[in-house]
């Protein structure tokens, strides 16, 4: 399977027709034990559902399929999926995040970890220099978001991968706005990716969930083990949606491309919407760095700039009909939202001056319903 072609794999890795019944969608094996013929004697590795389960498995197994990795966990949420990569760490370890991530990221970081000795500094990764200064002695962990959440900058993974290996740091990269269609950190040097699956991979905004995926037999090993022992794992329930979701992300992942490079050319012309930041557009910073990086497109996220600040992003954002105003992405609908009010609101306000998030700033995840409704949309919410 892994010499198949992404489409072929999104539908059939990890899955077989159940032995029993010849089903060919996964079972929900909703079960939280299993009968042992003998104590200690049982089949596989199933003798507790936190530690193994054959709907948990199938889903591991695509997604590290889809990322080209040997090895997939799943977890309850993003952030738990991210929680364990820093149980990894021990106290008095640092780490350095990139700037502009996800505000709960942000949080966890500098709010749980911080309290178990853990400390993170903020670089902007688009600057090497900055990369190479930030590290110190104990630095064991780089991690990214590329691109960034909210402002879409485009960290290079390759350069960040070797500059951090040269210091003796693992690379995570959370490539939750990409999905695996999109970009292959795992390919580009990094050590380890996490996904929030309640995004592109879900695709349906029903389900909240994580991945990490890993080459490193030691990593997953640890992790694993972290896995076990924390135990945020998903309910089998979600990940037999999440298993019917993959099958279709590559299909939709490029109509959410094709649709926000649409509406990102449309913006840029529109006399109300001061800036547009979109990879795909030439007029993106890093523009020439998103072709070489992603493949197929350049996602469904476009974030714009409003030239009447607070006051017009929240007239928009009440007047829009077809857009929703809601925290979340990567689902089949579109949804708009205030990073300043809502995603990023735990970010410390002198940081997000610093980044950007301004007030006028507005955030779109673009869905797949039809391009000119959608346009007409947002047109009609600006006038
Ligand atoms: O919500 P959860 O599944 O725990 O995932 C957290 C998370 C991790 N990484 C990235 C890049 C994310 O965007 C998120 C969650 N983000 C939002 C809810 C949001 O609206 O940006």
């Amino acid at each position: 399977m892994s010499e198949a072609g992404f489409g072929t794999r999104a539908i059939h890795a990890g899955q077989h027709p159940d032995p029993t019944t010849g089903a060919i969608m996964t079972p929900i094996y909703q079960t939280a034990t299993y009968a042992q013929e003998s104590p200690g004697v049982f089949k596989e590795d199933y003798d507790y559902s936190r530690a193994a389960n054959p709907t948990r498995k199938a889903l591991e197994q695509n997604l590290a399929s889809l990322e080209g990795a040997r090895h997939g966990l799943c977890f309850a949420s993003g952030v738990s999926a991210e929680a364990a990569c820093l149980h990894l760490l021990e106290s008095g370890d640092h780490v350095l995040l990139c700037d502009d991530v996800y505000g709960g990221t942000n949080r966890l970081f500098h709010r749980v970890f911080a309290q178990l000795g853990i400390r993170t500094t903020l670089v902007d990764m688009t600057s090497e220099q900055a990369l190479a200064d930030a590290f110190e002695e104990r630095t064991r962990l780089v991690w990214l978001e590329t691109p960034t959440n909210p402002t879409l900058k485009i960290i290079d993974i390759a350069r960040v991968s070797e500059i951090a290996h040269q210091r003796g740091a693992i690379v995570c990269v959370d490539n939750t706005f990409c999905s695996p269609y999109l970009q292959q950190p795992l390919s580009l040097g990094a050590d380890l990716v996490c996904h929030s699956t309640t995004k592109y991979i879900g695709g349906h905004s029903d389900v909240i969930g994580g991945a990490l995926l890993t080459n490193s037999d030691d990593l997953h090993e640890r992790l694993k083990f972290i896995q076990l022992s924390v135990g945020a794992v998903p309910g089998i329930l979600d990940c037999f949606l999440l298993l019917r979701s993959t099958k279709t992300l590559h299909v939709r992942m490029q109509r959410h491309c094709d649709n926000a490079m649409r509406i990102a050319r449309h913006l840029e012309q529109h006399d109300k919407v001061e800036w547009v930041r979109y990879p795909g557009l030439e007029s993106h910073p890093q523009h020439d760095l998103a072709m070489r990086q992603m493949r197929h497109g350049f996602g469904g996220m476009v974030t714009i700039g409003l030239a009447g600040g607070l006051d017009a992003a929240r007239q928009m954002l009440e007047r829009v009909r077809i857009f929703t105003i809601a925290e979340s992405l990567g689902g089949v609908e579109s949804l708009i939202e205030h990073p300043a009010i809502m995603t990023h609101a735990s970010v410390p306000p002198e940081q997000r001056e610093k980044l950007g998030i301004t007030d006028g700033l507005v955030r779109l995840s673009v869905g797949i319903e039809d391009a000119d409704d959608l346009i007409a949309d947002l047109d009609q919410a600006l006038a």
